[in-house]
Protein backbone atom coordinates (compact mmCIF):
# COMPACT_ATOMS: atom_id res chain seq x y z
CA UNK A 1 0.00 0.00 0.00
CA UNK A 2 1.49 3.49 -1.06
CA UNK A 3 1.71 5.93 1.63
CA UNK A 4 1.07 9.45 0.94
CA UNK A 5 1.46 12.68 3.15
CA UNK A 6 -0.29 16.28 2.31
CA UNK A 7 0.76 19.62 3.94
CA UNK A 8 -1.92 21.65 3.79
CA UNK A 9 -4.63 18.74 4.24
CA UNK A 10 -7.24 21.05 6.04
CA UNK A 11 -7.42 23.66 2.64
CA UNK A 12 -9.73 23.30 -0.19
CA UNK A 13 -6.77 21.14 -2.37
CA UNK A 14 -6.03 19.05 0.55
CA UNK A 15 -9.40 17.93 1.16
CA UNK A 16 -10.26 17.15 -2.48
CA UNK A 17 -6.99 14.91 -2.79
CA UNK A 18 -7.20 13.04 0.51
CA UNK A 19 -10.41 11.84 -0.81
CA UNK A 20 -8.86 11.06 -4.21
CA UNK A 21 -5.72 9.18 -2.56
CA UNK A 22 -7.80 7.28 -0.18
CA UNK A 23 -10.18 5.73 -3.07
CA UNK A 24 -6.74 5.11 -5.18
CA UNK A 25 -6.13 2.50 -1.74
CA UNK A 26 -3.08 4.81 -0.31
CA UNK A 27 -2.94 5.63 3.21
CA UNK A 28 -2.88 9.06 3.59
CA UNK A 29 -1.42 11.46 6.37
CA UNK A 30 -1.93 14.94 6.51
CA UNK A 31 -0.03 17.74 8.82
CA UNK A 32 -2.26 19.77 10.29
CA UNK A 33 -1.61 23.13 12.27
CA UNK A 34 -3.04 23.38 16.20
CA UNK A 35 -5.75 26.36 15.93
CA UNK A 36 -7.73 27.49 19.04
CA UNK A 37 -11.06 26.22 16.94
CA UNK A 38 -11.57 22.84 15.00
CA UNK A 39 -10.10 23.41 11.68
CA UNK A 40 -11.00 20.09 9.97
CA UNK A 41 -14.19 20.68 8.65
CA UNK A 42 -13.43 19.79 4.74
CA UNK A 43 -11.79 16.37 6.14
CA UNK A 44 -14.30 15.53 8.65
CA UNK A 45 -16.29 13.03 6.54
CA UNK A 46 -12.68 11.26 5.94
CA UNK A 47 -11.92 10.64 9.57
CA UNK A 48 -11.52 7.18 10.91
CA UNK A 49 -11.33 6.30 14.55
CA UNK A 50 -7.14 5.65 15.27
CA UNK A 51 -8.71 2.73 18.09
CA UNK A 52 -9.99 0.79 14.83
CA UNK A 53 -8.13 -1.76 12.95
CA UNK A 54 -6.25 -1.01 9.50
CA UNK A 55 -6.98 2.64 9.36
CA UNK A 56 -5.68 4.51 6.30
CA UNK A 57 -6.55 7.91 7.22
CA UNK A 58 -3.83 9.44 10.45
CA UNK A 59 -3.61 13.20 11.04
CA UNK A 60 -0.46 14.98 12.61
CA UNK A 61 0.04 18.34 14.09
CA UNK A 62 2.93 20.37 12.31
CA UNK A 63 3.65 23.52 10.60
CA UNK A 64 5.98 24.53 7.66
CA UNK A 65 7.91 26.69 10.02
CA UNK A 66 9.31 24.04 12.07
CA UNK A 67 11.82 21.97 10.03
CA UNK A 68 12.31 19.83 13.79
CA UNK A 69 8.39 18.37 13.28
CA UNK A 70 8.46 17.87 9.65
CA UNK A 71 11.23 15.96 9.78
CA UNK A 72 9.92 13.39 12.33
CA UNK A 73 6.60 13.42 10.51
CA UNK A 74 8.56 12.40 7.64
CA UNK A 75 11.05 10.11 9.62
CA UNK A 76 7.84 8.10 11.13
CA UNK A 77 5.83 7.97 8.13
CA UNK A 78 7.95 7.30 5.84
CA UNK A 79 5.94 8.69 2.70
CA UNK A 80 6.41 7.68 -0.85
CA UNK A 81 4.43 10.74 -2.27
CA UNK A 82 4.33 14.01 -0.86
CA UNK A 83 1.85 16.71 -1.70
CA UNK A 84 3.39 20.41 -0.09
CA UNK A 85 0.08 22.38 -0.84
CA UNK A 86 0.44 23.77 2.85
CA UNK A 87 1.31 27.95 2.06
CA UNK A 88 -0.52 31.45 3.77
CA UNK A 89 -2.38 31.46 0.19
CA UNK A 90 -3.91 34.38 -0.28
CA UNK A 91 -2.50 37.00 -2.66
CA UNK A 92 -4.22 40.39 -1.22
CA UNK A 93 -3.44 39.11 2.32
CA UNK A 94 0.37 38.21 1.23
CA UNK A 95 0.50 41.99 1.43
CA UNK A 96 -0.09 42.37 4.91
CA UNK A 97 2.44 39.50 5.78
CA UNK A 98 4.80 39.07 3.96
CA UNK A 99 7.77 37.80 5.76
CA UNK A 100 5.36 35.07 6.92
CA UNK A 101 4.40 34.08 3.53
CA UNK A 102 8.38 34.07 2.74
CA UNK A 103 9.07 31.54 5.43
CA UNK A 104 5.76 29.28 4.99
CA UNK A 105 5.51 29.21 1.27
CA UNK A 106 8.99 29.93 0.27
CA UNK A 107 11.85 28.35 3.16
CA UNK A 108 8.78 25.56 4.16
CA UNK A 109 9.26 23.98 0.38
CA UNK A 110 12.95 24.04 1.21
CA UNK A 111 12.50 22.36 4.48
CA UNK A 112 9.88 19.74 3.30
CA UNK A 113 12.80 19.04 0.42
CA UNK A 114 15.72 19.04 2.82
CA UNK A 115 14.08 16.76 5.38
CA UNK A 116 13.62 14.00 2.85
CA UNK A 117 17.44 14.87 1.81
CA UNK A 118 18.22 14.27 5.36
CA UNK A 119 16.62 11.50 6.01
CA UNK A 120 17.97 9.75 3.36
CA UNK A 121 14.94 9.39 1.43
CA UNK A 122 15.99 10.80 -2.32
CA UNK A 123 15.33 7.39 -3.91
CA UNK A 124 12.15 6.77 -2.52
CA UNK A 125 9.84 9.86 -1.85
CA UNK A 126 8.77 11.69 -4.93
CA UNK A 127 7.91 15.62 -3.77
CA UNK A 128 5.03 17.64 -5.32
CA UNK A 129 4.89 21.21 -5.29
CA UNK A 130 1.78 23.39 -5.30
CA UNK A 131 3.41 26.07 -7.55
CA UNK A 132 0.90 28.83 -9.21
CA UNK A 133 -0.03 30.77 -12.25
CA UNK A 134 1.25 33.76 -9.84
CA UNK A 135 4.64 32.82 -10.74
CA UNK A 136 3.84 34.42 -14.42
CA UNK A 137 2.19 37.26 -12.86
CA UNK A 138 2.14 39.78 -15.84
CA UNK A 139 4.37 42.58 -16.69
CA UNK A 140 3.06 45.74 -15.91
CA UNK A 141 3.97 47.16 -19.37
CA UNK A 142 2.60 44.51 -21.17
CA UNK A 143 -1.13 44.73 -19.07
CA UNK A 144 -2.94 43.13 -22.52
CA UNK A 145 -0.99 40.33 -23.45
CA UNK A 146 -3.49 37.77 -24.35
CA UNK A 147 -0.66 34.94 -24.51
CA UNK A 148 -1.38 31.71 -23.34
CA UNK A 149 1.17 30.82 -20.39
CA UNK A 150 2.93 27.59 -20.59
CA UNK A 151 6.30 25.61 -18.81
CA UNK A 152 8.16 28.12 -20.73
CA UNK A 153 6.97 31.30 -20.21
CA UNK A 154 9.12 33.87 -17.75
CA UNK A 155 8.01 34.52 -14.51
CA UNK A 156 7.26 38.25 -13.73
CA UNK A 157 5.32 37.96 -9.93
CA UNK A 158 3.07 40.53 -8.55
CA UNK A 159 3.05 40.18 -4.92
CA UNK A 160 4.84 38.72 -1.76
CA UNK A 161 2.83 35.53 -2.26
CA UNK A 162 3.78 35.29 -5.91
CA UNK A 163 7.52 35.85 -5.23
CA UNK A 164 7.79 32.93 -1.92
CA UNK A 165 6.33 30.60 -4.29
CA UNK A 166 9.01 31.68 -7.15
CA UNK A 167 11.80 30.05 -4.50
CA UNK A 168 9.21 27.08 -3.74
CA UNK A 169 9.60 26.64 -7.60
CA UNK A 170 12.98 27.10 -8.25
CA UNK A 171 14.45 25.30 -4.76
CA UNK A 172 12.09 22.22 -5.99
CA UNK A 173 13.75 22.06 -9.69
CA UNK A 174 17.12 23.05 -7.92
CA UNK A 175 16.68 19.95 -5.57
CA UNK A 176 15.65 17.42 -8.55
CA UNK A 177 18.89 18.44 -10.52
CA UNK A 178 21.34 18.66 -7.68
CA UNK A 179 20.57 15.46 -5.72
CA UNK A 180 18.47 13.34 -9.00
CA UNK A 181 15.20 13.55 -6.42
CA UNK A 182 11.69 12.98 -8.05
CA UNK A 183 10.55 16.59 -7.35
CA UNK A 184 7.74 17.90 -9.73
CA UNK A 185 6.07 21.32 -9.64
CA UNK A 186 2.98 21.61 -10.83
CA UNK A 187 2.05 25.04 -11.74
CA UNK A 188 -1.67 25.34 -11.13
CA UNK A 189 -4.13 28.17 -12.42
CA UNK A 190 -7.24 29.66 -10.37
CA UNK A 191 -8.92 26.43 -9.03
CA UNK A 192 -12.20 26.50 -7.36
CA UNK A 193 -14.83 24.68 -5.69
CA UNK A 194 -17.75 24.34 -2.91
CA UNK A 195 -14.74 24.29 -0.42
CA UNK A 196 -13.16 27.35 -1.61
CA UNK A 197 -12.08 29.47 1.44
CA UNK A 198 -14.59 32.24 1.51
CA UNK A 199 -12.55 35.61 0.53
CA UNK A 200 -11.14 34.26 -2.53
CA UNK A 201 -12.86 36.08 -5.09
CA UNK A 202 -15.10 33.34 -6.49
CA UNK A 203 -16.74 31.75 -3.00
CA UNK A 204 -16.94 35.68 -2.20
CA UNK A 205 -19.74 35.64 -5.26
CA UNK A 206 -21.43 32.53 -4.73
CA UNK A 207 -22.01 32.65 -1.48
CA UNK A 208 -22.72 36.58 -1.39
CA UNK A 209 -25.30 35.67 -4.86
CA UNK A 210 -27.30 32.91 -2.51
CA UNK A 211 -27.88 35.22 0.56
CA UNK A 212 -28.63 38.17 -1.48
CA UNK A 213 -31.21 36.01 -3.39
CA UNK A 214 -32.42 34.53 0.00
CA UNK A 215 -32.90 37.79 1.28
CA UNK A 216 -30.15 37.39 3.69
CA UNK A 217 -27.75 39.98 2.70
CA UNK A 218 -28.16 43.28 0.81
CA UNK A 219 -25.11 43.56 -1.57
CA UNK A 220 -21.86 42.34 -2.11
CA UNK A 221 -18.63 44.64 -2.18
CA UNK A 222 -15.74 43.81 -4.60
CA UNK A 223 -12.60 45.10 -5.94
CA UNK A 224 -11.31 44.90 -9.40
CA UNK A 225 -14.32 43.77 -11.77
CA UNK A 226 -11.84 43.43 -14.74
CA UNK A 227 -9.34 40.94 -13.59
CA UNK A 228 -9.26 37.90 -15.49
CA UNK A 229 -9.13 34.58 -14.79
CA UNK A 230 -8.96 31.24 -15.66
CA UNK A 231 -10.77 29.19 -13.59
CA UNK A 232 -10.91 25.41 -13.18
CA UNK A 233 -12.53 23.06 -10.68
CA UNK A 234 -10.07 21.93 -7.89
CA UNK A 235 -11.70 17.95 -8.19
CA UNK A 236 -10.15 17.98 -11.89
CA UNK A 237 -7.04 19.87 -10.37
CA UNK A 238 -5.58 16.93 -7.45
CA UNK A 239 -6.32 14.64 -10.26
CA UNK A 240 -3.11 16.13 -12.37
CA UNK A 241 -0.99 16.45 -9.00
CA UNK A 242 -1.28 12.28 -8.45
CA UNK A 243 -0.44 11.90 -12.02
CA UNK A 244 2.19 14.23 -11.96
CA UNK A 245 3.72 12.15 -9.87
CA UNK A 246 3.31 8.51 -11.20
CA UNK A 247 5.32 9.46 -14.00
CA UNK A 248 8.30 8.37 -15.40
CA UNK A 249 10.36 11.44 -15.44
CA UNK A 250 9.97 14.15 -12.89
CA UNK A 251 9.16 17.16 -14.59
CA UNK A 252 6.99 20.65 -14.06
CA UNK A 253 3.66 21.00 -15.57
CA UNK A 254 0.91 23.82 -16.56
CA UNK A 255 -2.64 22.95 -15.14
CA UNK A 256 -5.40 25.17 -16.71
CA UNK A 257 -8.22 25.36 -18.58
CA UNK A 258 -7.12 27.42 -21.57
CA UNK A 259 -10.54 30.07 -20.74
CA UNK A 260 -9.94 33.12 -19.00
CA UNK A 261 -13.25 34.78 -17.80
CA UNK A 262 -13.75 38.79 -15.76
CA UNK A 263 -14.40 38.92 -12.38
CA UNK A 264 -17.52 41.03 -13.47
CA UNK A 265 -18.69 38.25 -15.65
CA UNK A 266 -18.37 35.38 -12.91
CA UNK A 267 -20.74 37.51 -10.84
CA UNK A 268 -22.92 38.02 -13.78
CA UNK A 269 -22.87 34.00 -13.96
CA UNK A 270 -24.01 33.29 -10.52
CA UNK A 271 -26.74 35.54 -10.26
CA UNK A 272 -28.15 33.69 -13.74
CA UNK A 273 -27.45 30.58 -11.88
CA UNK A 274 -30.60 31.68 -9.40
CA UNK A 275 -32.65 33.53 -12.62
CA UNK A 276 -31.29 36.86 -11.80
CA UNK A 277 -30.39 38.51 -14.60
CA UNK A 278 -27.60 41.85 -13.73
CA UNK A 279 -26.48 45.11 -15.54
CA UNK A 280 -23.73 46.85 -14.76
CA UNK A 281 -23.18 50.33 -14.79
CA UNK A 282 -20.59 53.27 -14.02
CA UNK A 283 -16.46 53.02 -14.14
CA UNK A 284 -14.18 52.04 -11.91
CA UNK A 285 -14.90 52.74 -7.80
CA UNK A 286 -18.31 53.62 -9.33
CA UNK A 287 -19.49 50.65 -11.11
CA UNK A 288 -22.23 48.91 -9.51
CA UNK A 289 -24.40 45.56 -10.78
CA UNK A 290 -28.38 46.24 -11.00
CA UNK A 291 -31.18 43.59 -10.96
CA UNK A 292 -32.82 43.44 -14.33
CA UNK A 293 -35.59 40.59 -14.03
CA UNK A 294 -35.55 37.38 -11.76
CA UNK A 295 -37.79 34.56 -13.24
CA UNK A 296 -37.12 32.37 -10.01
CA UNK A 297 -40.40 32.94 -8.03
CA UNK A 298 -38.59 31.67 -5.03
CA UNK A 299 -37.00 34.97 -4.86
CA UNK A 300 -38.45 38.13 -3.66
CA UNK A 301 -35.87 40.69 -5.19
CA UNK A 302 -37.24 43.84 -7.04
CA UNK A 303 -35.88 44.73 -10.64
CA UNK A 304 -33.24 48.07 -10.25
CA UNK A 305 -31.94 46.95 -7.11
CA UNK A 306 -28.16 47.30 -6.72
CA UNK A 307 -26.76 44.59 -5.84
CA UNK A 308 -22.64 44.84 -6.11
CA UNK A 309 -20.77 47.78 -5.60
CA UNK A 310 -16.96 48.66 -5.74
CA UNK A 311 -14.85 48.91 -2.48
CA UNK A 312 -11.35 50.22 -3.34
CA UNK A 313 -10.45 48.58 0.06
CA UNK A 314 -9.86 45.43 -2.08
CA UNK A 315 -7.97 46.73 -4.84
CA UNK A 316 -4.06 45.53 -4.81
CA UNK A 317 -0.80 47.60 -4.86
CA UNK A 318 0.01 45.42 -7.75
CA UNK A 319 -2.08 43.13 -9.52
CA UNK A 320 -2.05 40.51 -12.13
CA UNK A 321 -4.18 41.37 -14.50
CA UNK A 322 -4.76 38.74 -16.92
CA UNK A 323 -4.60 34.75 -16.16
CA UNK A 324 -4.74 31.95 -18.95
CA UNK A 325 -2.79 28.64 -19.27
CA UNK A 326 -2.00 26.35 -21.70
CA UNK A 327 -2.69 23.22 -21.00
CA UNK A 328 -1.33 21.09 -23.93
CA UNK A 329 1.69 19.33 -21.65
CA UNK A 330 -0.57 18.10 -19.23
CA UNK A 331 -3.27 17.06 -21.92
CA UNK A 332 -0.75 15.06 -23.94
CA UNK A 333 2.13 13.75 -21.39
CA UNK A 334 -0.40 12.94 -18.57
CA UNK A 335 -3.41 12.68 -20.43
CA UNK A 336 -5.11 14.88 -18.06
CA UNK A 337 -8.96 15.08 -18.91
CA UNK A 338 -10.99 17.89 -16.52
CA UNK A 339 -14.36 16.87 -16.24
CA UNK A 340 -15.76 20.80 -15.71
CA UNK A 341 -16.25 23.92 -17.69
CA UNK A 342 -16.79 27.22 -16.14
CA UNK A 343 -20.27 26.63 -16.43
CA UNK A 344 -20.54 23.29 -14.56
CA UNK A 345 -18.27 25.22 -11.42
CA UNK A 346 -20.46 27.68 -11.23
CA UNK A 347 -23.25 25.22 -11.08
CA UNK A 348 -21.67 23.10 -8.69
CA UNK A 349 -20.74 26.27 -6.56
CA UNK A 350 -24.21 27.68 -6.42
CA UNK A 351 -25.73 25.01 -5.66
CA UNK A 352 -24.27 24.10 -2.79
CA UNK A 353 -24.32 28.19 -1.63
CA UNK A 354 -27.70 27.69 -1.99
CA UNK A 355 -28.54 24.89 -0.72
CA UNK A 356 -26.67 26.15 2.91
CA UNK A 357 -28.23 29.19 3.01
CA UNK A 358 -31.83 27.70 2.79
CA UNK A 359 -31.22 26.20 5.80
CA UNK A 360 -29.67 29.40 7.43
CA UNK A 361 -32.96 30.81 6.42
CA UNK A 362 -34.94 28.35 8.33
CA UNK A 363 -32.94 28.85 11.52
CA UNK A 364 -33.27 32.06 11.12
CA UNK A 365 -37.01 32.47 10.53
CA UNK A 366 -37.92 29.87 12.87
CA UNK A 367 -35.67 31.98 15.60
CA UNK A 368 -33.09 29.65 16.12
CA UNK A 369 -29.98 31.60 14.78
CA UNK A 370 -28.22 33.13 17.39
CA UNK A 371 -26.64 36.71 17.05
CA UNK A 372 -24.31 36.98 20.41
CA UNK A 373 -22.91 34.17 21.82
CA UNK A 374 -22.83 35.94 25.19
CA UNK A 375 -27.10 36.80 25.02
P1 LIG B 1 -6.03 26.81 1.15
O1 LIG B 1 -5.74 28.19 1.61
O2 LIG B 1 -7.42 26.34 1.05
O3 LIG B 1 -5.25 25.78 2.10
C1 LIG B 1 -3.95 26.06 2.57
C2 LIG B 1 -3.55 24.98 3.55
O4 LIG B 1 -2.25 25.28 4.06
C3 LIG B 1 -4.48 24.86 4.77
O5 LIG B 1 -4.57 23.52 5.14
C4 LIG B 1 -3.70 25.64 5.83
O6 LIG B 1 -4.03 25.26 7.15
C5 LIG B 1 -2.28 25.21 5.47
N1 LIG B 1 -1.27 26.08 6.05
C6 LIG B 1 -1.24 27.43 6.08
N2 LIG B 1 -0.14 27.86 6.74
C7 LIG B 1 0.52 26.75 7.13
C8 LIG B 1 1.71 26.54 7.88
N3 LIG B 1 2.42 27.55 8.38
N4 LIG B 1 2.10 25.26 8.11
C9 LIG B 1 1.37 24.22 7.65
N5 LIG B 1 0.23 24.36 6.94
C10 LIG B 1 -0.18 25.62 6.70
O7 LIG B 1 -5.28 26.65 -0.26
P2 LIG B 1 -5.66 25.73 -1.50
O8 LIG B 1 -6.08 24.41 -1.02
O9 LIG B 1 -6.54 26.51 -2.42
O10 LIG B 1 -4.25 25.63 -2.24
C11 LIG B 1 -3.33 24.57 -1.96
C12 LIG B 1 -1.95 24.98 -2.40
O11 LIG B 1 -1.95 25.24 -3.80
C13 LIG B 1 -1.41 26.24 -1.75
O12 LIG B 1 -0.02 26.07 -1.61
C14 LIG B 1 -1.70 27.33 -2.76
O13 LIG B 1 -0.80 28.38 -2.61
C15 LIG B 1 -1.49 26.57 -4.06
N6 LIG B 1 -2.25 27.02 -5.20
C16 LIG B 1 -3.62 27.16 -5.13
C17 LIG B 1 -4.33 27.50 -6.24
C18 LIG B 1 -5.82 27.67 -6.19
O14 LIG B 1 -6.38 28.28 -7.13
N7 LIG B 1 -6.51 27.13 -5.20
C19 LIG B 1 -3.67 27.71 -7.55
C20 LIG B 1 -2.24 27.48 -7.53
C21 LIG B 1 -1.57 27.14 -6.39
P3 LIG B 1 -5.31 25.91 7.93
O15 LIG B 1 -6.51 25.16 7.43
O16 LIG B 1 -4.98 25.63 9.35
O17 LIG B 1 -5.33 27.36 7.58
P1 LIG C 1 -5.95 35.05 -6.80
O1 LIG C 1 -7.44 34.73 -6.29
O2 LIG C 1 -5.43 36.31 -6.26
O3 LIG C 1 -5.99 34.90 -8.30
O4 LIG C 1 -5.13 33.86 -6.14
P2 LIG C 1 -8.58 35.67 -5.70
O5 LIG C 1 -9.83 34.90 -5.83
O6 LIG C 1 -8.21 36.19 -4.36
O7 LIG C 1 -8.59 36.92 -6.71
C1 LIG C 1 -8.85 36.77 -8.10
C2 LIG C 1 -9.02 38.14 -8.73
O8 LIG C 1 -10.24 38.72 -8.27
C3 LIG C 1 -10.01 40.07 -7.94
N1 LIG C 1 -11.02 40.49 -6.95
C4 LIG C 1 -11.13 40.06 -5.69
N2 LIG C 1 -10.41 39.13 -4.99
C5 LIG C 1 -10.80 38.86 -3.72
N3 LIG C 1 -10.15 37.92 -3.03
N4 LIG C 1 -11.84 39.53 -3.10
C6 LIG C 1 -12.55 40.48 -3.76
O9 LIG C 1 -13.48 41.07 -3.21
C7 LIG C 1 -12.20 40.74 -5.12
N5 LIG C 1 -12.71 41.58 -6.06
C8 LIG C 1 -12.00 41.41 -7.16
C9 LIG C 1 -8.59 40.10 -7.40
O10 LIG C 1 -8.07 41.42 -7.41
C10 LIG C 1 -7.92 39.13 -8.38
O11 LIG C 1 -7.54 39.83 -9.53
C11 LIG C 1 -5.63 32.54 -6.10
C12 LIG C 1 -5.11 31.86 -4.83
O12 LIG C 1 -5.74 30.62 -4.68
C13 LIG C 1 -3.61 31.64 -4.93
O13 LIG C 1 -3.17 30.86 -3.82
C14 LIG C 1 -3.29 30.90 -6.22
O14 LIG C 1 -1.90 30.72 -6.34
C15 LIG C 1 -3.83 31.68 -7.41
O15 LIG C 1 -5.24 31.83 -7.25
C16 LIG C 1 -3.57 30.96 -8.73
Amino acid sequence: MKKALITGITGQDGAYLADLLLKKGYEVHGIKRRSSLFNTDRIDHLYQDPHEADVRFKLHYGDLTDSTNLIRIIQEVQPDEIYNLGAMSHVKVSFDSPEYVANVDGIGTLRILEAVRILGLEKKTRVYQASTSELFGGMPENKNHKGFYDENSPFYPRSPYGVAKIYGFWITKNYREAYNMFACNGILFNHESPLRGETFVTRKITRGTAKIALGLQDKLYLGNLDALRDWGHAKDYVEAMWLILQQETPEDYVIATGVTTSVRDFVKMSFKQVGIELEFKGEGVEEKAYVVSCSNTDYQIENGKEVVAVDATYFRPTEVDLLIGDPTKSKTKLGWKPQYDLAGLVADMMASDVNHFRKELMLKTAGYSVKNQFE
